[in-house]
């Protein structure tokens, strides 16, 4: 018999498995971690007779899969809260997006920082959520609009990965806004983005999906389908920012494409629901835009759940429309606001988010074979983690075994 590296006693784990008990609650509980992966959990009255280099009692806290925010913009320069003062003054978000703020002033700000200044910035952000127990985020470019600082903003999201031991998953965003230098002239720079900077940031392997902006001030169905295939050809996954100002039809659009996740959701049908079932494609629930924009329209969430479709929640972290830091308020506006339950929202930041980002094979649930990214919370019960708006009760956070925080 081997020799673990680390083994917690004395826990409640809640494994987020899809079988079995709620939450996949296992009380009285231990778990043995070894080269990074979970080796045994159980029942601590079956623990094998085994050595361990270290042992830890928990004292009855709770062990949850580590929390993987997968839809944010966190790279960017500056921020909009004259914009958001403009929009609480009367302005619509697609008025000051037509007159040329909104995205783009981001893009500018964006644009006018080094390397460095950028990671600085976004660091910031990037803690916000380490420190509440994510261990696994997506971050995507789409602020660059031009081949160096989309490549930049992807360098700085693999850096950030690097320097403060979370796990990042890069999606490229070029399909995002048109830049002012295409103003008028969207198939061009769909062309751009097609031919020049899609291929340059694979080739550089910074990319581990590619997104679009599927709206009427963004782009077409037609348009998103050409980076998609482009996509295709160079064997990257896609995913989608699909109805969330209107009915774009982009949620079959994701579906036909096997998409990862389709995002967003307020305006999508009942046939674009009856897609993504087919699909497997991950619905991705951000009620931080939601209330950002005041919006009323309600993601279809009771026909998702009826028709069986994977909810993920997150922060959609991004200075215009959300700008939130914290997933454990993500799941607790999703809880208020989209009537999604504590389950279902624990779910959407484990294991659903995990397979919108294509890494349920490895991350998500607790389950021997995958990595011992771990979240351990002194609470009563996981429900507590959609509760609180503002307040957490996290002690420590694993990644592949070691401890992150403490
Ligand atoms: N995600 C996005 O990419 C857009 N809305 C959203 O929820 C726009 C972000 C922005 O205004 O910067
Ligand atoms: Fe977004």
């Amino acid at each position: 018999m081997g020799t673990w590296d680390l083994l917690l006693t004395d826990a409640r784990i809640a494994t987020l498995c899809a079988t079995g008990a709620p939450y996949g609650i296992i009380e009285d509980a231990a778990l043995a971690v070894s080269d990074g992966r979970i080796a045994w959990l159980g029942k601590q009255e079956d623990l094998p007779q085994s050595g361990a280099a270290e042992t830890r009692s928990l004292l009855g806290s709770w062990i949850t899969p580590g929390l993987i925010d997968c839809h944010t913009h966190l790279v960017f320069g500056g921020n909009r809260a004259g914009e958001y003062e403009l929009r609480l003054n009367g302005a619509s978000y697609e008025d000051i997006a037509r007159s040329g703020g909104g995205i783009m002033s981001t893009v500018n700000a964006t644009r006018a920082l080094s390397r460095d200044e950028l990671a600085d910035y976004s660091a910031m952000r990037l803690l916000d959520l380490k420190f509440e127990g994510v261990t696994t985020v997506e971050i995507k470019s789409g602020y660059g609009l031009d081949l160096e600082t989309e490549i930049r903003m992807l360098e700085v999201a693999r850096m950030l990965a690097d320097e403060y031991g979370i796990s990042v998953s890069g999606t490229f965003l070029g399909a995002h806004a048109v830049p002012a230098e295409y103003e008028g002239r969207t198939d061009d720079y769909v062309a751009f983005v097609c031919d020049e900077v899609l291929p340059a940031v694979a080739e550089k392997k910074l990319a581990d999906a590619v997104d679009a902006y599927c709206e009427r001030i963004a782009f077409s169905a037609e348009q998103v389908a050409r980076v998609f295939d482009k996509a295709a050809a160079l064997s990257l996954p896609v995913k989608l920012h699909a109805d969330q100002l209107s009915d774009s039809a982009a949620a079959a659009l994701a579906a036909s494409y096997r998409a990862l996740s389709a995002d967003h959701l307020e305006y999508t049908s009942e046939e674009g629901v009856a897609a993504l079932a087919d699909s497997g494609t991950v619905a991705v629930m951000l009620p931080g835009a939601f209330i950002t924009l005041g919006e009323t329209r309600l993601p279809p969430v009771e026909s998702l759940r009826d028709k069986g479709v994977p909810m993920a929640v997150a922060t959609d972290c991004n200075p215009g429309t959300s700008p939130v830091c914290s997933l454990l308020a993500a799941m607790s506006l999703a809880t208020s606001q989209f009537r999604m339950t504590p389950e279902e929202c624990l779910a959407g930041v484990t294991r659903c988010a995990a397979q919108a980002l294509g890494l349920a094979h490895d991350r998500g649930t607790l389950e021997v074979g995958k990595r011992a990214d771990l979240a351990i919370w002194d609470i009563g019960h996981p429900r507590e983690l959609s509760y609180w708006i503002g307040h957490d009760d996290l002690e420590d956070l694993l990644v592949e075994g070691l401890s992150v925080i403490c």
